[in-house]
């Protein structure tokens, strides 16, 4: 039934606060970045051990990482340099001692990130809109806008190096990716017309299928695209669904609704016969204030965020469109606002894991977990923190470990913790040096698993000219 109560909305793509860079080491100089060992320092011959080295392979710098050289301080032995002799001011850069090494606590995770820069060239990042898929590979493909506002399209090995040149998609901004045998899908919005557009290896346009139109020359076609970064597209080996947040558009082409909306695509990208509905709307949540698709075996599990209906909730939505409350979250005001936030949705082999941020019943923001089964049954809520004074945003998962790796910020700190298969977290949280998005709302970009089972994720900053390629070894 259509939802006429709430006001159209606009979700604001709002710039993530960017903190101080941060140092990265075990990158210079280690065996397994891009160029001969010998035009970047040669390995271990550059006294410092570098991803892929150990003590056995380099003792000069013994105890400056763990095993693999996985600590993203930095990872090798101080400077032998004397310190800086020159005045004040004399304007060159400091040659001597730096800080020395920070390493890793041996057992943390810390140890297990490996952070990979990949140049952008003369361009910068806009992190609101990254997306990122793992590939056979062992590399992944992300997507990300530039400062030149294009797309492009970046295909990574497992270092980190890549495979091809970059290309670009026509569009305004990507709202879905997906990897498919011959290539990649994407969910491209320009202006109110959200496609799917599938492309191969090399960026040639193999199928391309205009999903809600918006408004055209004048007139409205119904339904257009919000332009916030929600959406997401899966593949389940044989369909598409794609799977966004839309607006219904008046006749002279004025906004009037939103909420989110599903697309059945065949594999040539027609849609999929009307019995199992073309598309399927109204499907889930109004507003839907964020959206996740996944799939575990044959199940496909679709989450929602909603400000007001079908409730004010995150709620999971079977097939047929019924939907389960997995987090009652009364603060929304049906205008577009919920303090809560929906996190990541992923899949394992009985069922799906849930996280999200709320306040209800809380005395602050707090992390938040569900495990349901693989038709949205929920089971009981489990909080990852219960910090009365910091306000919890930008939850994230990922399969790790047997169990998952949970992230989450507070006020531009970022933290990682482990959690056992049943959600209970292993250890206390610890405090990393990399970041990921994490503020709530428009800017989420989800960790995903490689396909040799380690965590990860793409983002940027610092100065934001690069795409930074994290990896958690699992
Ligand atoms: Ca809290």
């Amino acid at each position: 039934m259509p939802d006429n109560r709430g006001s159209w909305r606009f979700i604001a793509m709002v710039s993530l606060a960017i903190a101080a860079p941060m140092p990265i080491g075990c990158e210079a100089g280690d065996d397994l970045s891009v160029g001969s060992a010998a035009a970047k320092g040669g390995g271990c011959g550059n006294g410092r051990c570098g991803r892929g080295e150990s003590c056995a392979t380099c003792p000069s710098d013994c105890g400056g990482c763990t095993a693999d050289g996985g600590s993203v301080a930095d990872s090798g032995a101080p400077d032998t340099g004397a310190p800086d002799t020159g005045a004040a001011d004399a304007g060159s850069a400091d040659a001597g001692s730096d800080s020395g090494p920070a390493p890793c606590t041996p057992g943390s995770i810390a140890c297990n990130i490996d952070v990979r820069p990949v140049s952008v060239g003369s361009l910068t990042v806009g992190t609101s809109k990254i997306y990122a898929a793992p590939l056979d590979t062992g590399g992944l493909v992300t997507t990300w806008v530039g400062s030149d506002a294009a797309i492009h399209v970046t295909q990574l090995d497992a270092t980190g190096a890549r495979t091809a040149p970059d290309f670009s998609v026509p569009g305004q901004a990507v709202h879905g990716l997906a990897v498919v045998p011959d290539g990649y899908a994407m969910l491209i919005r320009t202006s109110f017309q959200m496609s799917f557009v599938k492309v191969s290896t090399s960026g040639a346009v193999l199928l391309e299928r205009v999903l809600v139109a918006g408004c055209v020359g004048g007139m409205s076609t119904g339904l257009g695209a919000l332009p916030s970064a929600t959406g997401r597209l899966l593949w389940t080996g044989t369909r598409y669904l794609a799977y966004f947040e839309i607006v219904s558009m008046t006749s002279t082409c004025g906004l009037s609704h939103s909420q989110d909306i599903i697309f059945y695509l065949e594999a040539d990208a027609s849609p999929v016969p009307p019995a199992d509905t073309w598309p399927q709307w109204p499907n889930g949540c109004s507003h839907s204030l964020d959206q996740e698709i996944d799939i575990s075996g044959t199940s496909v599990a679709k989450v929602c965020l909603s400000d007001c209906f079908p409730s004010k909730a995150i709620l999971y939505f079977s097939r047929g469109g019924s939907n389960t409350v997995l987090s009652p979250e009364p603060s929304g005001d049906c205008l577009g606002t919920s303090s809560a936030s929906l996190g990541s949705l992923v899949p394992v082999s009985d069922g799906f894991w849930v996280s999200y941020t709320s306040r209800e019943g809380r005395a602050s923001s707090d992390v938040g977990l569900i495990h349901m089964s693989l038709t949205g049954t929920p089971d009981s809520q489990i909080w990852l923190t219960g910090t009365a004074s910091a306000d919890e945003t930008g939850t994230h998962l990922a399969r790790y470990q047997g169990g998952l790796l949970a992230g989450w910020a507070v006020s531009g700190v970022y933290y990682l913790a482990r959690l056992d298969s049943a959600g209970s977290m292993t250890g206390a949280p610890e405090v990393v040096s990399v970041q990921f998005a994490g503020t709530a709302g428009a800017q989420r970009n989800n960790f995903f698993n490689y396909s040799n089972g380690d965590a990860g994720w793409v983002w940027a900053w610092g100065s934001m000219n690069e795409l930074k390629v994290v990896r958690v070894r699992n």
